[in-house]
């Protein structure tokens, strides 16, 4: 089954969206596999972001992803990849729309309050970079009435 890195920023953790984003989450259908409040080091978050070192706000990304802590989250289900990003909303939250995450919550690109894994191949990368101990596979009785 398909999974995702969905991590909630150091504003949407100051803003106390931590809850809001989790039920949405839950309530799609997917399944917590893993969710931990954690403080990364610069090193951590260049290397999550290393697609974008070259970009001039990668500085600026690093400076505001170390300002507090982050709450880094793994939700497995069919197509958690395309539609993780889908309630995420469009990286700008002025291009969001209304309903998604980030167009429900937040103004600015650089505070967009929220990440999600953008391909199955760097969702896998991004859970064995902030989950290397593993994360939790389980049965849940609810697949029975979301998976046809
Ligand atoms: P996404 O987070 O939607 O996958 P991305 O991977 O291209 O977007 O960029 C990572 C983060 O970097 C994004 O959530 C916010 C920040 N960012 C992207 N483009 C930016 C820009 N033009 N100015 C400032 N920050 C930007
Ligand atoms: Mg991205």
């Amino acid at each position: 089954m398909e999974r995702t890195y969905i991590m909630v920023k150091p504003d949407g953790v100051q803003r106390g969206l931590v809850g809001e984003i989790v039920k949405r989450f839950e309530q799609k259908g997917f399944k917590l596999a893993a969710l931990r409040l954690m403080t990364p080091t610069e090193e951590h978050l260049k290397q999550h972001y290393k697609d974008l070192a070259e970009k001039p706000f990668f500085p600026g990304l690093i400076k505001y992803m170390t300002s507090g802590p982050v709450v880094g989250m793994v939700w497995v289900g069919k197509g958690a990849v395309t539609t993780g990003r889908k309630m995420l909303g469009a990286t700008n939250p002025a291009d969001s729309a209304p309903g998604t995450i980030r167009g429900d919550f937040c103004i600015e690109v650089g505070m967009n309050i929220c990440h999600g894994s953008d391909t199955v191949e760097n969702a896998e990368a991004e859970i064995a970079l902030w989950f290397p101990e593993g994360v939790a596979t389980y049965e849940k009785s609810e697949d029975a009435w979301l998976y046809e």
